[in-house]
């Protein structure tokens, strides 16, 4: 039953900050899953005995690609599959799962929070046996794979039935469908107070989750309105559809509207969250009220002890670079460990494996602990509603007490999108080149304290990764310049703008970074070289 095809190369399969992210119509393209899975095959080398999970978050394209990578398996003769139920799986559910079975790794199917359908994106995220993704060092070697490929193999049976949990055999290989909700229930009980969230609804508390019509709606319906007991209806758009029934399931403010017109209205519940296709983003809001992701990393730190799972304490805590220095703060009151490190959630793994953090978060909308090994947008939502069933305080109270305590980082992130990749590539060259010139210059009121590329150092495997350019200010101020790698086409500039003040609390962070947007745009010459002088997406 296992074929051997002939194929030729495509040459645009390199992974970005997180896998393969194209076009759903490049995707569709003939041989283009089989040619990328073959080459992952190929470099992972011997299969037999090897255990992978799969699943997806049930966008287009879902269905059809994990039954090439089912027969694909098979044909090049990994042991066993562990698959989510009709294919479905969340990032971070997907991460617990490798973990949990001591797996060799997984593959979950999804462009994140990128839109879906025939006319969005899909994606393919590879993760190795420590349950996060692997690291650029294999990613360039199966680059290089893709490019050479000129074969692949697959069993030439019919598609397989996924929606019965059990074990079956596939062509030699077994494969064990798993309810794909239930463990990763099970480890949220290990690690937040539940009856103390429970007492929270029963009291009255309102909450309102946004699922995005994604993964995560299924897990939000068990946990927050079957098993903590918020009212029937607290979770929305929680039926996973293909095309995410038109939405974009980016969970920040731009892209979340009907969630934060809902929290901004007089009807706001009190509390209100939501996370991304595949689960691993999440957005914290309260009445009226939205939480940076990188004041919640902050907060969440600062709170540590209020969780049952974390009470003993923490290692450490770390950040991307482009994350604002909130947690930094945090960091060093509580005297535990503190990094900065490239975007891109695979830059924590080392970091959390070698026990030197235990929380980590990104400007991007994602929180995480070392319970796994990616970001999980349903643990953050749990772990705030845990504060707040600990303390009986308000998204707002909390979040104005931790600046009270520690100074506000006023935080912004402007996305320059469909930009042209060579320019956008010459901008960040030219731009880098001119920094060290700015070093000790006054600009607007502001002097250059330190300007360059930020380089990371892995502590653990020693290895030297080039991501961003910073210009920091006298006043702790800082700009960040980086290439997003998450995109389909073109090029998306994004320039991350943060200043920090001790006793402005309450001013709008548009007005206080005002001065610092310029100022970025003037020494990048983004409006120049882009034509675009306003961003296109401003979080
Ligand atoms: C991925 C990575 C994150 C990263 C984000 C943004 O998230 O896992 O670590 O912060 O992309 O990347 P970029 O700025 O390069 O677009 P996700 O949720 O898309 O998998």
């Amino acid at each position: 039953m296992i074929k051997t095809v002939t194929t030729v190369p495509y040459t645009d399969q390199k992974m970005g900050t997180a896998g393969l992210r194209r076009k759903s119509k490049v995707v569709l393209q003939p041989n283009y899953v089989e040619n990328f899975m073959q080459s992952i095959f190929n470099v992972i080398g011997d299969l037999k005995g090897k255990t992978f999970v799969v699943g997806g978050d049930g966008r287009f394209y879902n269905d059809k690609a994990i039954q090439k990578i089912i027969k694909m398996a098979a044909a090049n003769g990994v042991s066993k599959l562990i698959i989510g139920q009709n294919g479905f799986m969340s990032t971070p559910a997907g991460s617990n799962v490798i973990l949990k079975n001591k797996a060799d790794g997984g593959f979950i199917l999804s462009a994140s929070h990128n839109p879906g359908g025939e006319n969005g994106d899909f994606g393919i995220k590879y993760s190795n046996a420590s349950g996060g993704q692997i690291p650029s060092s294999i990613s360039d070697k199966i680059y290089q794979e893709t490019l050479n490929i000129k074969e692949y193999k697959i069993c030439d049976i019919p598609d397989i039935d996924l929606s019965e949990l059990g074990t079956q055999d596939i062509c030699g290989m077994q494969i064990e469908i798993i309810d794909p909700v239930k463990d990763y229930v099970e480890m949220m009980q290990n690690i937040f107070d539940f009856p103390a969230i429970r007492r929270l609804f029963e009291k009255g508390f309102t909450m309102r989750f946004d699922a995005m019509n994604a993964v995560t709606g299924p897990y939000a319906k068990k946990i927050f309105e079957e098993i903590l007991g918020a009212p029937t209806g607290s979770v929305v758009n929680y039926k996973p559809l293909p095309d995410f029934g038109g939405l974009h399931p980016d969970p920040n403010l731009v892209y979340a509207k009907e969630l934060v017109n809902f929290m901004f209205s007089k009807k706001a519940a009190d509390f209100g969250a939501a996370n991304d296709g595949d689960g691993d983003r999440n957005m914290i809001l309260g009445k009226s009220f939205f939480v940076t992701p990188s004041d919640s990393l902050a907060i969440i730190t600062d709170n540590f002890k209020l969780i049952p799972a974390y009470k003993g304490g923490i290692y450490g805590v770390a950040k991307s670079a482009a994350t604002s220095t909130a947690v930094e703060r945090v960091a060093k009151e509580q005297g535990i460990g503190y990094y900065e490190v490239p975007t891109g959630w695979k830059y924590f793994v080392n970091l959390m494996d070698s026990k030197r953090i235990t929380f980590c978060g990104e400007e991007s909308f994602g929180t995480g602990s070392s319970h796994i090994r990616e970001k999980d947008g349903i643990w953050a939502v749990l772990f705030w509603l845990n504060i707040i069933a600990a303390t009986g305080k308000s998204v707002e109270q909390i979040t104005h007490e931790h600046w009270q305590k520690y100074g506000r980082s006023y935080y912004m992130r402007f996305d320059f999108e469909g930009v042209e990749t060579s320019v956008a590539d010459k901008m960040m060259e030219d731009l880098e080149a001119r920094l060290p010139e700015l070093c000790g210059k006054e600009i607007e009121g502001y002097t250059v304290t330190s300007a360059g590329a930020f380089v990371y150092e892995d502590p653990v495997d020693h290895s030297s990764t080039k991501n961003g350019l910073i210009v920091r200010f006298n006043d702790g101020s800082r700009i960040v310049y980086r290439l997003s790698g998450t995109g389909s086409s073109g090029a998306t500039i994004r320039v991350y703008l943060e200043r920090y003040s001790q006793t402005d609390l309450n001013n709008d962070p548009l007005l206080m970074l005002t001065e610092i947007f310029k100022i970025a745009m003037a020494i990048s010459e983004i409006p120049e070289r882009t034509g675009k002088h306003q961003a296109d997406v401003v979080t």
